[in-house]
Formats: structure tokens, sequence, C-alpha cells
């Protein structure tokens, strides 16, 4: 199966690189939608959020609390938003679970 960013993981397809450790890797999105906009995937190939099992219960924790630390870590003092697109209505367009950190702007609510 071909899955962009578990090529991005393997290092097969180049990507900017703050964080990894056993769990998730996380790098800059190529999108930047904010000064401060990284993605947070974890390693293990899960489609979207609507494919996770009772299993991954605390690796979707991990996620947090990493984008809590690389938050800090980049400087981040006024807040941030941590977004999750769950398939087509939800505006997913890579097919491997992952978590948007978005900050050092402020964003707007409701989203389109
Ligand atoms: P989503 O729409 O939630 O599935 O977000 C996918 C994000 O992935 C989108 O903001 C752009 C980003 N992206 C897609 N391809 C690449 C890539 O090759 N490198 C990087 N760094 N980001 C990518």
């Amino acid at each position: 199966m071909d899955c962009l960013f578990c090529s991005i993981i393997k290092g097969e397809v180049p990507s900017d690189c703050i964080y990894e450790d056993e769990l998730v890797y996380a790098f800059n999105d190529i999108d930047k939608q904010a000064p401060v906009h990284f993605l947070i995937v974890p390693k293990k190939h899960i489609d979207s959020t609507d494919d996770l099992e009772e299993e991954d219960a605390d690796l979707i924790g991990h996620v947090f609390l990493v984008a809590k630390k690389l938050a800090r870590e980049l400087g981040v003092t006024n807040g941030y938003r941590i977004v999750n697109n769950c398939k087509e209505d939800g505006g997913q367009t890579v097919n491997h679970i992952h978590f948007h950190v978005l900050a050092k702007r402020q964003l707007n609510w409701p989203p389109g």
C-alpha cells in the first residue's frame, strides 16, 4: 500500500522533521496555514480517526502530550489549535491519521 506519510516516516520522502520518538513523527506542514504549523503523525498506519481502536487510546493521548511539549519548545505562549480532519467531509486529504498543530496567529472560528 502506498502511503505518503508512511514514506515520510521511513525517510523515503524528505520532510522538515521537528520531533520523533518510538510512537510519533512530527514535521512542518508543506502548506503552512499559520506561523507555526506542524503535523504529528502516529508511526502506526491508521487511515483516520474513524478507524481508531480501543488499543490506540494511549497513542492518541501521547500525540496530545507531544503537541503540548513541541508548542512550548517552539515558544508558543498564547495558545494553539490541534486539528484532525477525518475522511472526506472532514477535509482529510492524506489517509494516514495526523494532527495539525497551528499557532502564533489568532485563529478563526467557526471553521469553513
Ligand atoms: P489533511 O488535509 O488534514 O489530510 O492534511 C494533510 C496535510 O499534509 C496538508 O496540510 C498538507 C500536508 N502535506 C501533504 N503532502 C505533504 C508533504 O509531502 N510534505 C509535507 N511536509 N506536508 C504535506
